[in-house]
């Protein structure tokens, strides 16, 4: 019988990070990086008296129903907890921990990042640079659009929503959102930000959309066929949340036909496969999903792990519990 509780991660994680894990916990680490399989997942939730997952690993039912008798904690290593069927675990008695607001301003920054990127058609033309075929600079060569002056719609305006809000304002957008209700009048204030109850109303306003909410079964193709058709034909769409907010193949088709402007993707329905039609077009940027790939998130996210984990294995209810009643 074991004396202190296993620790089963399933990623490698910043060795200051692992180092700690291993001082205070009984830890099984993978060393290779290579997310685990089925059934090393299967193995691990059997044998864990805590999980600490990724967003890689897919923790559904049957994972759940596979859990040993210690299972009681699993530690996200991440702050979206979409991958985890929450329901299984609470009826398991498992609770859930993520890692929120460490990642905020970073995932803001990239978010920024990609409504540049795309404005301004940055990778396309570092495309052509690296190619050879620049033949040097023209007055009506690769034109993008101004940000100063446009709309900024915000879908989904907790904290990565309100970062954003604040960078934007400095970029000259103004700000319009649309949550599931409104934000305190006083951050309304402070971002000068125009509340929009009818997503569709707002769609069908604004030159830039970014997708900010949480995967939940609500936001489940959150921009539909529908929703991206109200959008303005010189729109961009931007996504640092998760793929499934949008209809990722109807968004490709639309703007291959120009029916949209341009897209910043940094997430996808079926990571890491992308719609091969976005693949061949100029008119949007793709990234694997960074949004908080930074040291600093990633030791910060760590060091919330290990908060969550240490306090609760102490016999306390952890900071970061997710509040499953909504499910
Ligand atoms: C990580 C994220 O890439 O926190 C999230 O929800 O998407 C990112 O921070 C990933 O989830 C880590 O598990």
């Amino acid at each position: 019988d074991r004396k202190r509780p296993l620790v089963i991660v399933t990623r490698k994680l910043p060795d200051v990070i692992e180092t700690r894990m291993m001082e205070l916990f009984e830890t099984r680490l993978n060393l290779d990086d290579t997310p685990l399989t089925r059934e090393h997942l299967l193995d691990a939730a059997a044998q864990a008296d805590v999980l600490v997952p990724t967003v890689t690993d897919r923790i559904d039912a049957e994972v759940i129903a596979a859990a040993g008798p210690r299972l009681k904690l699993i530690a996200n290593f991440g702050n979206g907890v979409d991958h985890i069927d929450l329901k299984a675990a609470r009826e398991r008695g498992i609770s859930v921990t993520n890692t929120p607001g460490v990642l905020t301003e970073d995932t803001a920054d990239m978010t920024m990042a990609l409504i540049l990127a795309v404005a301004r058609r940055l990778t396309e033309g570092e495309r052509l640079v690296r190619s050879g075929r620049w033949t040097g600079w023209g007055p009506t060569n690769m034109l993008g659009s101004r940000l100063g002056g446009k709309r900024l719609g915000i879908v989904g305006m907790g904290r990565i929503g309100q970062a954003l809000a604040r960078r934007a304002r400095g970029f000259g957008l103004s700000i319009h959102y649309h949550n599931r209700r409104r934000v305190h009048p006083e951050i309304e204030a402070e971002l000068d930000a125009t509340y929009w109850e009818s997503l569709d109303q707002m769609l069908a306003r604004v030159d830039i959309v970014s997708i900010n909410c949480p995967r939940t079964p609500a936001t489940y193709h959150l921009l539909n066929a529908r929703r991206l058709k109200l959008l303005k034909p010189s729109a961009i769409v931007v996504n640092t949340s998760r793929g499934e907010a949008i209809d990722e193949g109807t968004l490709a088709g639309m703007l291959q036909r120009r029916e949209i402007a341009g897209a910043g993707l940094d997430v996808f329905e079926q990571e890491p496969d992308v719609d091969p039609k976005l693949l061949k077009l100029d008119n949007v940027v793709l990234l694997p999903h960074l949004g908080s790939a930074t040291y600093e998130s990633r030791v910060d996210m760590g060091e919330k792990v290990i908060v969550n984990v240490k306090t609760f294995v102490d016999g306390h209810p952890p900071p970061d519990r997710v509040i499953t009643t909504e499910f």
